[in-house]
């Protein structure tokens, strides 16, 4: 982004926050949130829950998940940031926003008949013309989650028929589609209306393909009438720091799921692909995102809690401290896929 790499050296801090553009997300116990922000100076850009109570109000984006937590103290996930922000409300639609970077959330019930095709299309409209409006052109990450995912209805299943909605709104409202895609999550909740959570920024970040597997947006019709709009990561730099934001990894080798019914062997592939988007982003960008001095976060969701023990198995030999995981109970957007896996890691 152009920035000089001479000027960092002297900005260099050990905390992750010096830098004002980065967002810094943490998971943290309910009942420390408030007094977190306040000793580490941040201000929150947005606070998703999986269930827990959300004490206190906040004035960002506060996004309820149905996704039960299956290890651990419950926590939140909390974004926030050093910079000042302002807040936009709008009839669904909320969002955060520092001088660089949005926090926003769309929230859309389902109208009984209405298929989810038109409530996603709607949604992802809806979510571009409010960054239009706000002049944040650049979306780094996007979250969707909606109930029901393996379900059928109009001949579709409704994750299909969500690809459906939403590549139309993205073919259409996204400039240089496919390519500016962000790294994206889809899960299917136990209940609640489709929500859409994102990040957006005034400067462009670098979107990046997996070695190991085909482009989402490439994937043959065998998956359903359009294909998936994501990008397998994002990453963002500001002068010397990096951020990767990891999309939604499963045991998809090309565009083939592998090891159908077999939870241990999928977490293995997926941690093989975990490994060869790492490798990938750091020859793309020079970063250290496998340095165990990077802070990584991981959310893992497990299709059946039932499968939890065997996949936390799996997981040891790949290097995600215990404080840093979130294990929630979440279906997938192909019925034979147990496990997937998110990461962020911020790299200085
Ligand atoms: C896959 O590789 C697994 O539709 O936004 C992962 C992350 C998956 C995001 C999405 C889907 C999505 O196809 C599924």
């Amino acid at each position: 982004m152009g920035q000089s790499q001479t000027q960092t050296a002297s900005r260099k801090s050990p905390s992750l926050s010096a830098s004002p553009a980065l967002p810094r997300c943490v998971f943290l116990e309910a009942a420390q949130v408030s007094s977190w922000l306040k000793a580490q100076h941040m201000n929150p850009l947005a606070i998703v829950s999986f269930g827990s109570h959300v004490p206190g109000t906040f004035p960002c984006p506060v996004i309820h998940l149905d996704l039960p937590e299956l290890a651990g103290p419950s926590r939140l996930e909390v974004w926030s940031t050093t910079d000042q922000i302002k807040t936009y409300r709008d009839e669904g639609f909320s969002a955060s926003a520092s001088g660089q970077v949005l926090f926003g959330t769309v929230t859309l019930d389902e109208q009984p008949g209405q298929p989810i095709e038109t409530v996603t299309e709607r949604a992802y409209r809806r979510l571009f013309s409010c960054l239009h409006d706000l002049s944040y052109q650049h979306i780094w990450r996007i979250w969707n989650y909606f109930p029901d995912i393996n379900g059928f209805a109009n001949g579709l299943e409704r994750y299909q028929g969500f690809c459906l909605g939403r590549h139309r709104a993205l073919a259409d409202m996204l400039p240089d589609f496919p390519h500016s895609l962000p790294a994206g999550t889809a899960v299917g909740t136990r209940s609640g209306p489709l929500q859409i959570y994102f990040m957006a920024g005034t400067l462009p970040a670098m979107h990046l393909g997996n070695p190991r597997q085909v482009h989402a947006y490439e994937y043959p019709q065998d998956y359903g009438p359009r294909s998936p709009s994501f990008a397998r990561a994002t990453l963002f730099r500001v002068e010397a720091h990096s951020q990767l934001f990891i999309a939604g990894t499963a045991s998809v080798v090309g565009h083939t799921s592998q090891h159908v019914g077999l939870p241990k062997q999928q977490t293995h592939e997926t941690i093989q692909n975990l490994r060869a988007l790492l490798a990938h982003a750091e020859g793309t960008e020079h970063s250290q995102f496998t340095d165990p001095r990077s802070a990584a976060l991981y959310k893992v969701y497990v299709r059946d809690a039932a499968d939890l023990s065997e996949v936390r198995e799996a997981l040891r030999s790949f290097p995600l401290s215990s404080n840093q995981v979130l294990f929630l109970q979440g279906a997938l957007c192909r019925k034979e896929l147990l496990v997937e896996i998110e990461g962020l890691i911020t790299s200085d």
